[in-house]
């Protein structure tokens, strides 16, 4: 047995051989984005851990989900730069549905129908804006500190949009592009209303921008860097407009937000605004930003805002050197070691952990001296960090069980570490017997986000923790060059952390939560007045104008309304399509072979796409989804008369 640098047991020295190199290369601090990719094409190294992976274990077998049985968790995971929401079973691990959010999905027909591009948005010639994204984090809306299972919301970091998602449906109904803002990564609902205490659910959701740009990007500045800005977005959770932004210094990267409300948080890796990855990494501190909701709110009402470039949404300067007065401080900037990960908010509402990434440690930044700070009773920011304590090779993110023990993914260690913050605090004042770290165990392999069920609620249950890894190696058969990701579930209910499996994740999610099943309440049906363009039997038909043809259909299995229908080449043909049919999961499709539409409409739904006629011919539009004895003769067709 062997001792890292952190000081902590090293159990299989074979597999340290391969995250050697690059856990001391670590020191430098250059090397995180690179270390990963070293290690996994290291195919020595990934036949050495597989003797490591067996004794890391895998025994909890009691935790298998035995068939008809449910799983007792929601898992509401980002799926990255493939666009979409995952929802996975927990502790199955299962996938249960991938909601397309910012990319094209023909299993439903997002991107495809004019229901979803309307949410999506479109430009002038009704084609997609954008139809590509990459989703970082999922958060829920939130009742007395805990999931509603209403709604919840995503971020696109690509192109600066947040999505909400229906809980009942689990489909998207609202997605808003950021103005001003590019790089849009981290993102978290208030818990209660920062003004108004009486409301106890969610009503806001903040984002953070984590690239610096020109405000506004119209040409101008570019080769100013020391001109570029961030802005902080506040959206109204309801109507989903934004409601203000404020402007830092430095850059953000992940947002928490207080059980109370009050404030919003987020850690910056860039208070350098540098332009290169060597300028980010110049100064010895960044900070965890903490944004005073009330008085930024009130700021905007005094009318002490700007607007920036086309935008008519308010801007408040919280910078630096506008905010010195703690007393009418819009923001409070705690410095914490270089370039910090996430930040994470405690259950019991006490504490803001930045993960130190280029630092082994972690900080712990206690709200009431952030709160202290603001009313000008501390005047060092700095003095809110109560612990620091040092865990590991590069820290990336912390859950925690709602016992007063945090865990931390360590990914040039490729570990998670449980630590108890309450010990992490007294070591920081000198007790040099506190027992900071309780365990710690291997993940394969480097890990980003780890998350706890039910860990960003004030019920965390301390039940399990599962690791987001970013690399698999050996983990799964070999699929060529890449290979999919691991998320490895962990028991956390004892003292000791045991795995309980692997699970795959296509690439490439980041963050997750974990929700109590009780805590979501799905809808079995649609409801036909739901849709103001249903179809009716009586409507049902098809109608010309000029040279647009509305074709309005209603399907009940194993049949459309219309058995053929004509239209001439050249119309602008809208099929509106209403499915009659009343049983759960009784849903139809709907293909259109060579003109790229393809849909479903789920019971008691109703979609419509619109395209041009523009090839003369017999067409048969076909049921995709199977929903019969009668399925593949579910057709109708459509000519197409030249
Ligand atoms: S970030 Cu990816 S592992 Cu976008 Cu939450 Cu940390
Ligand atoms: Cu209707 Cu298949
Ligand atoms: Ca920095």
């Amino acid at each position: 047995m062997k001792n890292n640098e952190s000081g902590m047991e090293i159990r299989d020295p074979s597999r340290r051989k391969i995250l050697g190199g690059a856990a001391a290369l670590a020191g430098t601090g250059l090397t995180l984005s690179l270390t990963g990719c070293g290690a996994a094409s290291d195919g020595k190294g990934a036949a050495a851990t597989s003797t490591a992976a067996k004794a890391a274990g895998g025994s909890a077998g009691h935790f298998e989900v035995p068939p008809g049985k449910l799983d007792d968790y929601y898992i509401l995971s980002s799926g990255g730069h493939s666009g979409e929401v995952r929802i996975l079973g927990c502790p199955s691990g299962r996938t249960i549905k991938r909601i397309p959010v910012f990319n094209i999905d023909p299993m439903v027909g997002w991107g495809i129908t004019n229901e979803s591009k309307a949410i999506m948005g479109t430009r002038p010639d009704g084609q997609l804006k954008y139809w590509t994204g990459d989703t970082h984090h999922v958060h829920g809306s939130y009742t007395d500190g805990t999931y509603d299972g209403k709604r919840f919301w995503v971020n696109d970091k690509l192109h600066g949009r947040v999505a909400r998602i229906r809980g009942d449906t689990f489909e998207v109904d609202r997605i808003t592009e950021l103005p001003n803002v590019q790089g849009h990564h981290g993102i978290f609902t208030d818990k209660r209303d920062p003004v108004d205490s009486s409301i106890n659910h969610t009503t806001r959701v903040f984002a953070g921008a984590e690239f610096h740009i020109p405000l506004p990007n119209d040409g101008r500045d570019m080769d100013k860097p020391e001109a570029y800005g961030c802005l902080f977005s506040c959206l109204d959770a309801e109507t989903m407009d934004v409601r203000w932004q404020c402007r830092v210094d430095g850059n953000m990267d992940l947002v928490a937000t207080s059980y109370d409300g009050k404030y919003a948080a987020s850690n910056q890796y860039n208070v350098e605004g540098g332009i290169h990855y060597e300028d980010m990494m110049s100064a010895e501190h960044d900070a965890c930003v903490f944004f005073d909701v009330a008085r930024i709110e009130a700021a905007i009402k005094a009318g002490k805002f700007i607007t920036i470039g086309d935008s008519k949404v308010p801007v408040v300067d919280g910078r630096r050197a506008a905010n010195a007065d703690p007393a009418t401080a819009l923001t409070c900037y705690v410095p914490v070691p270089k370039n910090p990960h996430g930040v994470n908010a405690s259950p019991d509402g006490k504490y803001f952990v930045c993960s130190g990434k280029l630092s082994p440690t972690c900080s712990v930044i206690d709200l009431s001296l952030v709160e202290k700070w603001f009313a000008g009773e501390i005047k060092n920011a700095r003095d809110a960090v109560v612990a620091e304590p040092n865990l590991g090779l590069g820290p990336l993110h912390t859950g925690f069980d709602g016992r007063g023990n945090a865990y931390t993914t360590l990914f040039l260690d490729s570990k998670i570490v449980k630590w108890n913050v309450d010990a992490a605090i007294k070591q920081f004042k000198g007790d040099k017997n506190a027992k900071v770290v309780l365990d710690s165990i291997d993940v394969h392999y480097q890990p980003g986000h780890g998350f706890t069920s039910m860990g960003e609620t004030k019920n965390a249950d301390g039940k399990f923790f599962n690791s987001g890894n970013k690399f698999s190696k050996d983990r799964f058969l070999p699929v060529g060059p890449l290979h999919v990701e691991t998320e490895q579930l962990i028991d956390i209910s004892g003292d000791k952390m045991v795995l309980v499996h692997d699970h795959t994740a296509y690439p490439e999610p980041h963050d997750a939560i974990i929700v109590a099943a009780d805590a979501i309440k799905t809808r079995q049906i649609y409801s036909l007045d739901e849709f103001p363009n249903a179809v009716s039997a009586q409507t049902a038909g098809i109608e010309r104008n000029g040279n647009k043809v509305h074709v309005r259909l209603t399907s009940q299995a194993p049949a459309y309304s219309l058995r053929e229908f004509s239209v001439k080449k050249g119309d602008i043909v809208t099929i509106t399509l209403t499915n009659l049919d009343k049983v759960e999961d009784l849903t139809h499709g709907f293909g259109i072979p060579k003109y790229n539409i393809n849909f479903i409409v789920n019971p008691q739904e109703t979609k419509s796409v619109t395209f041009v006629a523009d090839k003369p011919g017999v067409y048969w539009c076909y049921c995709t989804h199977f929903c019969h004895a009668l399925h593949l003769e579910m057709r109708t067709r459509m000519v197409v008369e030249g």
